[in-house]
């Protein structure tokens, strides 16, 4: 049966290769982005290459009314959604934790922290009534290994995997499964947010090492996604062949 499938963040990166994953194996999307162009473009492109329904919404998760009103707009007008991905997230400098700025600090938090829980918080009670769902959180192996310069980043995402795990343990009784799913380096987008748009500085982070790329992720959600009922994968973690930590990259240069 053709599930709905929501994406936060789906205007970019793992979030897009994530729509067009889903798109590809005939789901309908639901995906949201605060970039409504890019939203549109990619439901024309998906609805015209896959025939599958796509209803995109315009949502900032760092604004909790937005989100409540969106997610309730999502819950009437799609209906149940079988497959949360939260992925909406962002790191924002690289720095030592006494030097940060402030607001780039918090920002990460709005968003990776409390704009996960504030969509699952919208969406969870559905699945709850309906005893059916399963949500994927991008994690990351930052919040496994934290390094140099991004003590918040790889807070966040460690929150990320402790919040999955208690939201697993509060849903035990029903047929919901919650995964967190952790890659390492992968090449899109991110660097160059997180270096507020320095592009040479971004592309220097993939030079000399052949990182994962957003399909790569794409193939193992949809792999998580794809399990039988009784199976829940509860966490993944990938890594670049070359990777052994968060940071730890070997370069061949
Ligand atoms: P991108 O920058 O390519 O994509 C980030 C996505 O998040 C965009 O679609 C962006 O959409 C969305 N987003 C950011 N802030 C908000 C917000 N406030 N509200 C709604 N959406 C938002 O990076 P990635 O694809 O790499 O990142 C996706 C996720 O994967 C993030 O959670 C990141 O932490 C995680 N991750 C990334 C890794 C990497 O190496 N790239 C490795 C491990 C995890 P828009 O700007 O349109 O709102
Ligand atoms: C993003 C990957 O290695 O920059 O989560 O932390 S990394």
């Amino acid at each position: 049966m053709t599930r709905n499938i929501l994406i936060t963040g789906a205007t970019s990166g793992i979030g897009k290769a994530n729509a067009y994953a889903f798109a590809k194996s005939g789901e309908n999307l639901i995906l949201t982005g605060r970039r409504s162009y890019l939203l549109e473009e990619i439901q024309a492109e998906l609805q015209a290459q896959y025939g599958v329904q796509v209803w995109i919404y315009q949502l900032d998760v760092t604004k909790l009314e937005e989100v409540e009103v969106i997610c309730s707009r999502i819950l009437s007008e799609v209906g149940q959604i079988d497959v949360l991905v939260n992925n909406a997230g962002l790191a924002l400098g690289l720095e030592k934790f006494q030097d940060y700025n402030t607001l780039d600090m918090m920002t990460m938090m709005d968003t990776n922290v409390k704009g996960l829980i504030a969509v699952t918080r919208q969406i969870l009670p559905s699945m709850v009534e309906n005893n059916s769902g399963h949500i994927i959180n991008i994690g990351s192996t930052a919040g496994l290994y934290a390094y140099a310069g991004a003590a918040v980043y790889a807070a966040t995402k460690a929150a990320v995997k402790v919040l999955s795990d208690g939201i697993r343990i509060d849903t035990i009784d029903k047929n919901i499964k919650v995964t967190t799913v952790q890659p390492g380096i992968v090449e899109t987008d991110f660097s160059q947010v997180r270096f507020h748009g320095d592009k040479a500085r971004a592309a220097s982070v993939y030079a000399g090492i052949e990182a994962l790329q957003a399909d790569d992720i794409a193939d193992i959600t949809l792999y998580i996604a794809n399990q039988p009922a009784h199976v829940q994968i509860s966490d993944i973690t990938v890594m670049a062949t070359k990777q052994a930590t968060g940071f730890m990259v070997h370069k061949d240069n």
